[in-house]
């Protein structure tokens, strides 16, 4: 098949499993083609079955904003026609499911139908599509794409409580490429991070307001006053001023590392202890999910999608939102524990293969077919 995606190309969760999903299929022998206003930050090597399209929004002293919609809309129906592509694939909705709409409507009107499929990762219904200002726009291209994916059963129903939709929606669950995460021996690394075997807990995150990043400290601290350990803080957003600011104020400064974006986020997941992940919102977690490829249990709250990939008392523990003191009594009951510890490890390395990308690519690639198939209708559809 030759697929085209659109996504963000940025660290973000939606990005990264457009791009692994993309990566998967080329190496299956499909043509991948994809479409967005720089490199994927995961398309790091070349396949001779992968390709990039950059859009760029040229300037012009009227605009305070350079129309992106528009160029990228161009840009769908420059490659769809050029390239011959099968099926447009869209991750995250604003823009990329109205912007899809709009280029399958242009390429209709010269005769070439092309079926758009668009994945729902998260924020784009539960925080920005809600809000009113672009909530009719979201409704509209949902219902107008050709097939729609969510990323877990929660964000399903959270899709169909806030719109009022007519269109399917198919749950297939982010996943996982177990060659790339795996615990590996990074003890030297350890050492290094705790020279006297401090327990090591570590949160990954784009430190935005929606994940709570400041729980995470608190967390932190109770583990702390009971437990020699030390807090990895991996990523970086807006919040994370205000957090080194509070750690200051906690005095915790030297126990606790801000590293950063990190490319190799498996190597510092295979030096931990536990995951934090507090977040108020979250579709899915794939970053939690990432942890559990590496052995690591998850002390997350549960909200939206969680309770779907950290299964309570099993992978790690839920929480309420804000909870921090139950969160930190659970962390502190797995790290006082290292049998339980090491029970609850395999536990979420058995619970992450279910979710390992051999498994859920197929699901995409049968859903694909299944478009291509019962869209065929909509291509004597007239175009208005
Ligand atoms: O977590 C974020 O804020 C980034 C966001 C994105 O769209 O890039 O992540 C969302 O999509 C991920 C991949 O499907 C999910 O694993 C995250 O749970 C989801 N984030 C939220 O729902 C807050």
């Amino acid at each position: 098949m030759k697929i085209g995606i659109v996504c963000y190309p940025t660290y973000g969760g939606s990005g990264v499993v457009a791009t692994e999903l993309g990566k998967g299929l080329a190496q299956k022998g499909h043509q991948v083609h994809f479409i967005t206003y720089s490199q994927p930050a995961r398309m790091d090597r070349f396949h001779e079955n992968l390709f990039y399209h950059e859009v760029s929004a040229p300037d012009y002293p009227l605009f305070e904003h350079a129309p992106y919609e528009t160029a990228l809309a161009s840009k769908l129906v420059d490659v769809v026609r050029y390239e011959k592509l099968d099926i447009l694939h869209v991750h995250y909705a604003i823009p990329h499911a109205s912007v899809a709409y709009l280029a399958k409507k242009i390429l209709l009107s010269e005769g070439y139908y092309i079926p758009v499929i668009t994945t729902l990762h998260g924020t784009d219904i539960t925080l920005v599509g809600r809000n009113p200002s672009y909530a009719p726009v979201v409704a509209f291209s949902i219902n107008k794409s050709d097939g729609v994916t969510a990323v877990s059963e929660s964000l399903k129903q959270d899709t169909l409580s806030f719109f009022d939709l007519e269109k399917e929606i198919k749950v297939i669950p982010n996943f996982i490429d177990f060659h790339r995460f795996k615990k590996s021996n990074k003890d030297h690394f350890k050492k290094a991070i705790a020279p006297n075997g401090e327990k090591i807990l570590i949160h990954v995150s784009n430190f935005r307001k929606v994940k709570r990043v400041g729980d995470v400290i608190d967390v932190f601290k109770q583990v702390y006053e009971k437990i020699p350990s030390k807090l990895l803080l991996v990523g970086d957003g807006p919040e994370r001023h205000s957090i080194e600011q509070r750690c200051r104020e906690i005095g915790l400064c030297h126990e606790i590392r801000f590293l950063g974006k990190q490319d190799a986020v498996e190597e510092l997941l295979a030096v931990a202890d536990l995951f934090i992940l507090p977040s108020e919102s979250e579709s899915f977690g794939l970053a939690a999910l990432e942890a559990m490829a590496c052995q690591v249990p998850i002390i997350s709250t549960n909200t939206g999608g969680l309770p779907e990939v950290n299964i309570h008392g099993k992978t790690g523990f839920t929480s309420d939102v804000g909870d921090v003191n139950q969160m930190a009594k659970y962390a502190i009951e797995l790290l006082e524990n290292p049998e339980k510890l090491q029970t609850f490890r395999d536990q979420a390395f058995a619970a992450a293969e279910g979710f390992d990308i051999e498994h859920v690519l197929p699901h995409y690639e049968a859903y694909y077919e299944y478009i291509l198939e019962t869209a065929v209708y909509d291509k004597t559809q007239s175009i208005e």
